[in-house]
């Protein structure tokens, strides 16, 4: 229960609008979450997994899969605020349209209040939000993504929120019966950063329902960011300790099919190193009185990618899933546990596919979506760090871009300076793979891979970076890297081994903290000195080791001139000092 004016107001016109049948306002008790499982697993959309204590397989409807992004809108008072990466629509036009939508959407069903903290409750860091939705596959997935109900309610007091309305658009007016995965054709993932609203229609997938991960905790909170001289980012956070020596956090952001969370839980193939995980997927980071950066994780679950997840790539992801867990759009195994491509190497003879359709080995569609999920409490994470629920965040020593580059982007490189950094950011990209419509091999430029997820103009955004460069001693804000994971060779194959191997490029970036390892200047940075980064049992030879690091002169300036090219759609709101950084490198090419 409340008192808050503003939320009881709120509900009562959502539920006016709306008219659900009742109104649901979600405690977050075992007893309230019992119920719910039930209800799902009694109307057919949840199917209980015998292999798994107190966990579900979830199959979508067929069109309902993913992120929308082409009806994903930030609708800021000024096109401009929005900026050339977001699709925009008037705020009143916009509210125009929802409230037709949303106008009796809920006939039938019951409306969750769904009280959330991104981050641990009571942090500063911390911010609250309250999810409205029509949805009870929603309700369950937000017990698990983020601190829910009640004990939201009394740290709320009469404060204030962000609003997320949702609905999946499908009422059940006139005695119309519901099915398995109810959604509409018509979606809108639609936010305001003005009013700081969210508003949810037509889908009940992932990061277009649970709003409090893509919708609050990076396109919401990025626009809180730039208002209070915070970050909220698209980052993995995870804690290393070297043998003997003490422990540093870093913050990381790769575009998708990086591998973020593997990188998040990552097993060091060094012996006595050891990683732990604060967040897999957000960062929101504030300056502590000590001038440093303190990040917390908004987030407490998992909502990751399961085809590819193995004990092989990610042991500890799928020690985190064994229990109170739910599996949407995987496959179901005839012994009642769920599957995915890539789970074991040997496939499972026969399998109940997503589709809800037979499977064996010679089906040649995958049992599993390509975007199947697991949702999954982060405390079940073996590895999670002891600090990853403390108030005031953990210290960040450094931040890692990078993204899927098959030639030209060295293994590791360190910035020059904060700038230089920044523009490392902004350069964030992976080459196309087939799977992405477009040419193979293209560039897709993702900066900070905060592409879909930037609430306000991409170019303020940078200037935002620049700003905290200029405004706090640079000497306390983490050191930056770009990493390259996917180099190929001439034969195309991968040259670095990856995964538990990472460690060592992490190794030197904590050498770099340390001020124990020295580097060599290169014109798109600093590289490691061979002899200071530690190849001991790598299979990898001192040839191969040189052509990770390489870095071609024509190449360069081709890519400094994609660069400019790229950076063309800001227009004159694209920070000087990015432009600088491009003429800056080209000087150092033509000098090398
Ligand atoms: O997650 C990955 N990481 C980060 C791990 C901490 N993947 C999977 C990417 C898809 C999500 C990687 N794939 C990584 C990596 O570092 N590297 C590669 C490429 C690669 C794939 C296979 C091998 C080596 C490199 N080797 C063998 O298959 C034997
Ligand atoms: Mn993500």
């Amino acid at each position: 229960m409340t008192n808050n004016q503003k939320l009881k107001d709120w509900v009562k016109q959502m539920a006016e609008l709306c008219q659900p049948d009742s109104i649901h306002w979600c405690d977050g008790s075992e007893e309230e979450n019992r119920n719910i499982l039930d209800l799902c697993v009694k109307n057919g959309q949840f199917k209980p997994l015998k292999k798994r204590e107190n966990s579900y397989w979830v199959v979508s409807d067929p069109s309902d899969v993913a992120r929308v992004e082409k009806r994903t809108f930030i609708c800021s008072g000024n096109k401009e605020d929005a900026g050339p990466t977001n699709n925009w629509m008037d705020p009143n036009e916009m509210k125009s349209i929802l409230n037709g939508l949303f106008n009796g959407c809920m006939k039938g069903r019951t409306m969750y209040v769904i009280p959330f903290s991104m981050g641990p409750l009571g942090s500063k860091i911390s911010h609250i939000g309250v999810e409205l939705s029509d949805s009870p596959y929603v309700v369950t997935n937000m017990r698990i993504m983020t601190r829910m109900g009640q004990k939201v309610l009394d740290i709320l007091g009469d404060g204030d929120f962000v609003k997320a309305a949702h609905t999946v658009g499908y009422p059940l007016d006139n005695g119309k019966k519901d099915i398995d995965w109810p959604c509409n054709d018509t979606k809108y993932i639609v936010h305001f950063p003005d009013d700081k609203e969210i508003w949810s229609y037509g889908s009940g997938y992932g990061g277009n329902a649970l709003l409090g991960k893509k919708c609050f905790a990076l396109r919401i909170a990025s626009v809180l960011a730039r208002e209070q001289g915070w970050l909220a980012e698209h980052m993995l956070i995870l804690g290393v300790t070297p043998p003997g020596g003490e422990k540093k956090y870093i913050a990381a952001a790769f575009p998708s099919a990086c591998g973020k969370t593997n990188l998040a839980m990552l097993t060091p193939s060094l012996p006595g190193w050891k990683v732990e995980t604060v967040g897999d997927d957000i960062a929101w980071m504030k300056f502590g009185e000590d001038g440093r950066m303190y990040a917390i994780n908004p987030e407490n679950g998992f909502f990751g990618v399961a085809p590819g997840t193995s004990m092989k790539t990610n042991a500890n992801a799928m020690l985190s899933m064994t229990k109170n867990s739910i599996f949407t759009n995987v496959a179901y195994t005839d012994d009642g546990d769920v599957w995915w491509e890539g789970m074991t190497e040997e496939k499972p003879s026969h399998l109940i596919d997503w589709h809800k359709n037979d499977w064996t080995p010679k089906s040649t569609q995958p049992s599993a979506h390509p975007n199947s999920r697991f949702t999954a409490p982060a405390s079940q994470c073996p590895v999670i760090d002891p600090a990853w629920e403390d108030p005031k965040g953990v210290p960040i020593s450094a931040f890692l871009f990078g993204g899927r580059r098959a030639s030209f982007v060295p293994l590791i490189t360190e910035a020059y300076d904060w700038n230089h950094g920044v523009f490392m950011g902004s350069s964030c990209s992976s080459e196309m793979t087939a799977a992405a419509a477009g040419t193979v091999g293209k560039l897709r430029h993702d900066p900070f891979a905060m592409l879909p997820f930037c609430g306000y103009n991409m170019a303020d955004y940078f200037n935002h970076w620049i700003n905290i460069g200029k405004t706090h001693d640079v000497s306390k804000l983490p050191k930056i890297f770009y990493v390259n994971w996917f180099r190929k060779d001439e034969n195309g194959k991968f040259m670095w081994p990856g995964f538990g191997d990472n460690i060592r490029a992490i190794k030197w970036v904590i050498d770099r903290v340390n001020g124990t390892a020295g580097a060599v200047d290169t014109p798109i940075g600093r590289i490691p000195i061979a002899d200071e980064f530690d190849r001991s049992d790598l299979k990898l030879s001192q040839d191969n080791f040189k052509k990770l690091f390489e870095v071609d002169k024509e190449q360069g300036i081709t890519e400094l001139n994609e660069m400019r090219e790229y950076y063309k759609m800001f227009g004159e709101k694209l920070p000087k000092e990015l432009a600088a950084e491009v003429d800056k490198a080209e000087e150092r090419y033509k000098n090398s």
